[in-house]
């Protein structure tokens, strides 16, 4: 089956410039995900956009060309809970690769002991609207129920103002939850206002992480220094340290929305401003993601 990407879809960026920043030895790039192809992994029926195809080879060129080490690929909502493209992309890693999955409430014991096998260690629950249909909380209480015993984390993906609204069950799970892109802040509001605050609160709990990442999809300034996001990361990075992972978020879904395709190397070269210390970068890039994904090496 072939697929037509979206009219209005932003392909990724044919030819990032190789980062001026060094990354340290071993750097992970903690939030990424692979489209397709469609040819072979088909997308989702139930999808909310039809993105260009972005395989695994591409990830792990990218990856190479810009210094990095290891990859986690989060399953993208185009491929629904069919969760083969990201699979085939870490059995082809070497080990180099390991996974955030969506699974369905009737997943079984054996699909989680496969995926397992194959390196996923958590599961993904998107509440952002535009992507997925809202679902009862039932239904993550069965996928939580099976997860936790392999000692998998859960990855939350909200918007700012469902922060509030989910507060009693964001606060309420049992495992380490990593939030994706800081929340999405608002960054025309203030760091030290009430609404980030909140955000900072809920990271006062010490099971949840955060990955600094997306500048390009919060920033309202926009390229090249995406100067209004960088106190956000920034702050979180300095409050706390040893919670943050940093990612590319390529092949960059939905960027139609914002107008824009970064370079992936010019994401690089931003880490420096919201790490700015040999010792921060080493826990961003490196130990912390070793520490969730890798810690049989870490
Ligand atoms: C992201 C953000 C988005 C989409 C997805 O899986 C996805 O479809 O993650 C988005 O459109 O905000 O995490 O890169």
């Amino acid at each position: 089956m072939s697929f037509t990407m979206d009219a209005d879809w932003l392909p990724f960026h044919p030819s990032p410039k190789r980062p001026d920043f060094v990354l340290p030895a071993g750097a992970v790039d903690a939030h990424c995900h692979v489209f397709g192809p469609g040819d072979v992994f088909p997308y989702a029926p139930e999808r909310k956009y039809t993105p260009c195809d972005a395989g695994k080879e591409r990830l792990f060129a990218l990856r190479d060309h810009l210094g990095l080490a290891r990859n986690v690929v989060v399953q993208a909502t185009c491929h629904g809970a069919d969760n083969r493209a990201m699979l085939d992309a870490l059995r082809a890693s070497n080990g180099q690769a390991r996974g955030v999955a969506t699974v369905r409430a009737d997943v079984s014991g054996d699909e989680l002991a496969e995926m397992h096998a194959a390196g996923v260690r958590g599961v993904r629950f998107n509440f952002v609207k535009r992507l997925v249909d809202p679902k009862p909380d039932a239904h993550y209480h069965r996928i939580i129920e099976k997860i936790a015993p392999l000692g998998w984390h859960i990855v939350i993906y909200f918007e700012a103002a469902d922060l509030e609204e989910r507060w009693a069950f964001f606060t309420s799970l049992p495992t380490i939850v990593v939030v994706d892109h800081m929340g999405r802040p608002d960054v025309t509001k203030p760091v030290d206002g009430p609404e980030f605050g909140r955000f900072l609160e809920f990271m006062a709990h010490d099971n949840v992480w955060s990955k600094v990442s997306c500048p390009e999809r919060l920033s309202r300034s926009g390229p090249p220094g995406y100067d209004d996001v960088i106190p956000f990361a920034r702050m979180v990075v300095a409050r706390f340290p040893d919670r943050v992972l940093w990612g590319t978020d390529w092949p960059h879904p939905n960027l139609n929305m914002v107008g824009h395709m970064p370079d992936d190397g010019a994401l690089v070269d931003l880490i420096p401003r919201i790490a700015p210390t040999p010792e921060l970068q080493q826990g961003l890039l490196v130990d912390n993601p070793m520490r969730l994904y890798w810690p049989e090496d870490a």
